[in-house]
């Protein structure tokens, strides 16, 4: 049986230090109480999992209208905040890192999430052709509207604030979510683009807003704890490009010209097939010059070549996580690995989020 040797290298993150390469991705678990807080159960499940290299909190949205899907927590409310700070201070007592994924949805989202039940918004007036879990059910995408140029100071200042609260709620980083059809990977690719102002059209102008949010995040709270998640050929949420090799060369170059400390790349389709399309990833790594992450179905004899390799410098599990509490000490040791269920991914309580066993809690249950 395989057992980790390079993934339990350390590694030096901008200003810390993490004591091994895998990383918790991460993973949308719509258990937020009341206001949108995350919930008081989330201090266990991440301090569980606080063995891992670096956690990665579940996607955040940095507003209102930035939700797309029923109790998704947020970072824009002072009691955000304080909920938040009881997790950061579990994770850093276990001895442990944790960075939150910031996260505006877009065009995917729906008018009962939305103020006054507004339109959600986009690049352009192109309804997505996926569905939301809202009102306890999966309901279709809303109708979204095309947002106006002078709304989009305010979006990207939306991400900086967010950051700051980051900081305030004592996170070690950000990872801006640039993945997953979501609204910076809306504007980036040409299928759900269409405006004609400047940013929209060529690649440099639908890049645009992806870099000016790593700017005001790097800006705010510095580029050496700000992370972003791509995902260049997933077909998630309806995206997709004419020429995604091209756009993701120009804008992995915005994004190492700000020295953003690390490049989280989904690799083929979220959740599926690492092959969907042809695209050089070692263009990417080449092209950034902070740490590359490489994600998307990985087991621990992927990621050990990989490593191996050295095309990639953090690898992070998502589905793995959620099961292995410790997976870190699995990897270490070689041991079995719990499978996930996947009908408590989403919502719900304890169930299938902090009762996954660890290998310690197995032997002394088998004596
Ligand atoms: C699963 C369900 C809802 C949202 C992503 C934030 O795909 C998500 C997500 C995943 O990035």
């Amino acid at each position: 049986m395989t057992k980790a040797t390079k993934l339990l290298e350390p590694f030096k993150l901008g200003p810390i230090t993490l004591p091994n390469r895998a990383v918790m991705a991460p993973l949308t678990r719509n258990r937020a109480i009341a206001g949108l807080v995350p919930n008081p159960l989330a201090i266990d499940y991440y301090g569980q999992r606080a063995s891992a290299g670096l956690l990665i909190t579940e996607a955040s949205q940095v507003s209102q209208q930035g939700q797309g899907y029923q109790d998704t927590p947020g970072i824009y409310t002072r009691e955000q905040v304080e909920g938040w700070k009881k997790v950061t201070e579990r994770v850093h007592a276990d001895g442990g890192r944790i960075y939150i994924q910031l996260w505006h949805v877009g065009r995917i989202s729906h008018v009962d999430l939305q103020k006054d039940g507004a339109a959600p918004v986009g690049p352009s007036a192109i309804r997505a052709k996926t569905k939301t879990f809202v009102g306890g059910k999966f309901n279709d995408v809303s109708e979204p509207r095309a947002l106006e140029l002078s709304e989009i100071p305010g979006i990207i200042d939306d991400f900086r604030k967010s950051a700051a609260l980051a900081r305030e709620a004592g996170f070690d980083g950000v990872e801006i979510h640039g993945a997953n059809g979501y609204l910076l990977d809306q504007f980036a690719k040409d299928a759900t683009n269409k405006r004609a102002d400047a940013y929209g059209g060529g690649i440099e102008n639908r890049a645009k807003l992806m870099l000016e949010v790593a700017k005001a995040v790097a800006g705010e709270i510095g580029a050496d704890r700000t992370g972003i998640r791509i995902s260049p050929v997933t077909p998630a949420n309806d995206v997709s490009d004419s020429n995604p090799q091209a756009l993701f060369d120009h804008i992995v170059d915005g994004l190492s010209a700000l020295k953003l400390v690390y490049l989280h790349v989904i690799e083929g389709a979220t959740g599926g097939p690492r092959d969907v399309a042809p695209f050089d990833y070692a263009s990417l790594r080449k092209r950034f010059k902070g740490a590359y992450m490489g994600n998307n179905a990985y087991d621990l004899a992927l990621a050990e070549k990989v490593l191996a390799a050295n095309e990639a410098d953090l690898i992070a599990f998502g589905k793995l996580f959620i099961a292995n509490p410790d997976l870190v000490e699995r990897f270490r040791k070689g041991a079995p690995l719990n499978d996930p269920d996947k009908t408590t991914f989403y919502g719900g309580g304890e169930k299938g989020y902090t009762d996954y066993p660890t290998l310690g809690a197995k032997l002394q249950a088998a004596q």
